[in-house]
């Protein structure tokens, strides 16, 4: 007899499964796993089943739908891509990549403008200039503004917080979930300690989904992308009218219909200067893919 859950943690050769009756059941992978190469990862859904002692075998593991590397993670559904409204300033041709990335693997990026208690008001301007097609939140984690709406977010789902070292993304998980009690502490605090603490990653259930703290940041890596893939990862052209040029990188190209985008608004200045260095530096990697 076996039994759903989900895997919630790692710990060496050893995994926490949550039931679906809220039990955590402590399993013991089969063998068979590491000699087809698959290792079981937080976020998979598994099937257990249950020995004597309290110990359980994990049996297998279902098909995933998506598998970011670092940290490993499986199932991910959404992404909140924290920034914050005033230090660290926003890097966000980041926050551009990590949208990419996220569209790529089939995870919905949620822009989270943090810290909105101090905001710089040229940084909010940009945020909701430059992600108006988004779902965006704009959240205080020091005073609690748009945390309801954040919580609504989570509901049901597997939700990653990633974002610039000290944005607030374990101040924002501490909210939401008073006893998990994640270290916080500004930049300088972070850099000197940083390096040592190698985390590996971990799901908290919450609110019939789940939710994960990523340390630092180094998840994504997107290879190479064809045009027609890149194009796809903004929304702002689905609203374009078709360019004459099948291929159009929207650079320079005679009659795009991206250009006209920039003059209506629909697509800020920003999104765009970044989206032609993100769009040159795929048109390079496609030249040297294989190099
Ligand atoms: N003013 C303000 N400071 C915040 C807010 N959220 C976090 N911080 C502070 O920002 C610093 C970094 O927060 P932390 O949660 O450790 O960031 P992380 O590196 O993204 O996990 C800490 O000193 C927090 O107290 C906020 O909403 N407003
Ligand atoms: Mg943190
Ligand atoms: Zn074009």
């Amino acid at each position: 007899m076996t039994e759903p859950g989900l895997l919630i943690k790692g710990i060496g050769s050893f995994y926490e499964v949550l039931t679906e009756n809220g039990e955590l059941v402590t399993s013991k992978a089969r063998g068979t796993f590491r000699r087809n190469g698959l290792v079981p990862t937080v976020g998979d859904h598994v099937l257990i089943e249950r020995k004597e002692q309290g110990y359980a075998q994990l049996c297998e593991i279902l098909p995933r739908r998506n598998l970011l590397v670092r940290p490993p993670v499986a199932n991910v559904d959404q992404l909140m891509i924290v920034v914050s409204a005033s230090v660290p300033a926003p890097d966000w041709l980041l926050v551009d990549r990590m949208i990419i990335a996220a569209k790529r693997m089939c995870i919905n990026p949620i822009p989270v403008l943090n810290k909105t208690d101090c905001a710089d008001q040229t940084i909010l301007q940009a945020f909701l200039a430059d992600y108006k097609m988004f779902d965006t939140l704009l959240v205080s984690a020091r005073t609690g503004e748009g945390m309801n709406s954040l919580q609504a977010r989570l509901k049901g789902k597997v939700t990653c917080f990633a974002g610039q070292s000290a944005v607030g993304k374990s101040s924002l998980l501490n909210a939401l979930i008073p006893d998990l009690c994640l270290e916080t502490g500004d930049l300088s605090r972070k850099t000197e300690r940083g390096k040592h603490t190698t985390r590996h990653a971990e799901l908290w259930p919450y609110e019939s989904g789940a939710v994960l703290d990523t340390p630092g940041f180094s998840m994504f890596e997107t290879d190479c992308l064809e045009q027609n893939e890149l194009n796809e990862c903004y929304p702002e052209f689905s609203l374009a009218d078709p360019c004459r040029f099948p291929g159009c990188m929207h650079l320079s190209e005679p009659d795009c219909g991206v250009k006209p985008l920039l003059a209506s608004g629909t697509l800020s200045e920003g999104r765009y200067e970044r989206y032609r260095e993100i769009a040159l530096d795929y048109q390079l990697r496609r030249k040297h893919r294989y190099d």
